[in-house]
């Protein structure tokens, strides 16, 4: 089946729609530049969906959805059942056994579709196949985007045949919850948001210099010190191990994993402040940090009787926590002799511990198994050696992935080191993760040196992550940023639905009021 074939009932092509707004605006609004650049895309939009499926057909005709639908589950799927009946509820559709339009969730035994893989067949019956529930999941979240936002009157769902299975297992997000704190119901919400694209990893920042936010029972002072910092005009607090224990559960139901990050050996001085121990004996500078520069703070790597058994005690409790098979152990921006030996010890602990460690770029100089993950965060990082040494790649190159960067050049509190222009949305959506051979799989980063709001955290993750989503979905379409735009514009009612502060897109014509 080709990744695109043209319907019998096309779509309305949803760029041209909103261009003939934008010509109907003109004369107050000024739009005159958009309308220069505009073009149709070179596939036509079939339906508007980010990520866009791997196979989609429209086979012609609508589906008008009444009061009830009549669900059926095949095998188990509790958390896809649980989010069908969110999305029905929230439509005002009764669902259950009975009237209304069958709709049927169903467990298949097909290896094609993987871990994360689905079938939507969509005609006078609503019928979703996957391997698993985090498939049949996925399946409902593409029905979600194909719904209206909010109730109305006559809702139709255009009939089509989707196949959709994901080119790569790790499309995540990290935050930085150590400079800036963001609040427990924010990661909730995240959660929920994740899920519509199908983004799938959640990757924790929980330690830095400026902030400790992981509660650790045999020490204490982790959080009563480090989690009292942040930093300056940044928010502190801290996550207690209850709260992050409902937080992973609340996640995995969503197809969302959550990594935790313990930055070592640097990054640590909210440890060093809580805990002088840590420090080497001639360290002075013992106070909490609330500046912005980094590489300064390391522990006393010689003083492994002290260090090592912390490490290790943190870990267990880390791994006690969190199921995620793989745990960041950091290892960025430090300079020492016995770093290498440092990130060795550590890997092969959290692999003793049954896991699989992940380090940022500068870790792979260690002599590691080739199992351990390695982040790339440096664009011009030389990654060749940890690819032929076999590491698996988490791509987060700065210039496509950092989006503590502007939305666009000169965006206000946002950093530019690495790309002076700012990393836009349509930079983000050409990203070619398939000319790196060990690649799992594609990572947004949002530090939080510049981020103290839960609105400036929307501003700088939305619409960005839905183009990390369908880069990590679905690359084949990285050539047509015209066919992403239009399909991810028409999904604004979406994010206003979930309250999203996101960034107005010139590109999405998100400057203009929905109307
Ligand atoms: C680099 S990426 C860092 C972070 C900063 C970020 C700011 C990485 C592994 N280290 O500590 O917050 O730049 O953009």
């Amino acid at each position: 089946m080709p990744a695109l074939t043209l319907s019998r009932t096309p779509a309305l092509p949803v760029q041209w729609s909103s261009l003939l707004a934008c010509l109907l605006a003109f004369a107050v609004t000024g739009c005159a530049q958009r309308v220069e650049v505009a073009q149709a895309p070179a596939a036509e939009i079939l339906a508007n969906v980010v990520p866009m499926p791997t196979h989609l057909v429209r086979t012609g005709g609508e589906l008008t959805l009444g009061a009830s639908v009549a669900v059926t589950v095949e095998g188990e799927a509790p958390h896809a059942r649980r989010a069908l009946d969110t999305l029905l509820a929230g439509l005002g559709v009764a669902s259950g056994k009975g009237q209304g339009v069958q709709l049927r969730l169903q467990r298949v035994d097909d290896p094609s579709l993987g871990e994360e893989g689905y079938r939507l067949r969509i005609d006078d019956a609503i019928v979703m196949e996957a391997a698993t529930d985090i498939g049949l999941f996925h399946a409902v979240q593409t029905l979600r985007q194909l719904l209206p936002a909010q109730p109305k009157p006559g809702m139709q769902l255009p009939h089509l045949e989707i196949e959709d299975v994901p080119a790569y297992g790790w499309r995540g997000v990290s935050l930085d919850v150590a400079r800036s704190f963001l609040p427990l119901d924010y990661l909730y919400r995240h959660v929920d948001r994740m899920a519509l694209f199908k983004l799938n990893r959640l990757h924790l920042h929980l330690t830095d210099d400026q902030g400790w936010r992981i509660e650790i029972k045999r020490y204490p002072r982790l959080t009563e010190v480090g989690g009292a910092s942040a930093v300056a005009g940044g928010r502190s607090g801290y996550y207690t191990q209850a709260q992050l224990k409902a937080l992973v559960a609340y996640a995995q139901a969503h197809g969302v994993t959550i990594v935790p990050e313990i930055d070592m050996p640097g990054h640590v001085q909210a440890a060093l402040a809580s805990y002088n121990a840590l420090a080497c004996d001639d360290v002075k500078n013992l106070a909490p940090y609330s500046g912005t520069k980094v590489g300064f703070s390391v522990l006393c790597l010689d003083k492994p009787e002290v260090v090592d058994p912390f490490v290790r005690d943190v870990l267990t409790e880390v791994l006690e926590i969190f199921p995620s098979h793989e745990i960041h152990i950091g290892g960025d921006e430090i300079r020492h002799p016995r770093y290498a030996e440092f990130v060795e010890m550590t890997a092969a602990l959290v692999e003793g511990m049954g896991r699989r460690p992940i380090v940022w770029e500068e870790g792979s100089v260690a002599n590691t198994r080739p199992t351990m993950m390695v982040q790339l965060w440096n664009d011009g990082y030389d990654i060749a050696p940890a690819v032929a040494k076999g590491h698996a790649l988490i791509l987060s190159p700065c210039s496509f992935f950092y989006v503590d960067h502007g939305n666009y050049a000169g965006q206000p509190q946002t950093y530019d080191w690495c790309r002076k222009e700012g990393v836009p949305l349509a930079r983000i959506h050409g990203f070619d993760p398939t000319v790196f051979k060990t690649a799992a799989g594609v990572e947004a980063a949002l530090w939080s040196e510049l981020v103290h709001t839960d609105a400036a955290a929307d501003n700088r993750l939305w619409p960005r992550l839905a183009a990390v989503a369908e880069v990590g979905w679905n690359p084949s379409t990285r050539g047509d940023y015209l066919h992403f735009s239009g399909r991810l514009s028409a999904l604004r009612p979406h994010l206003d639905a979930m309250g999203i502060a996101y960034h107005r897109e010139p590109d999405l014509y998100w400057t203009q009021p929905w109307n």
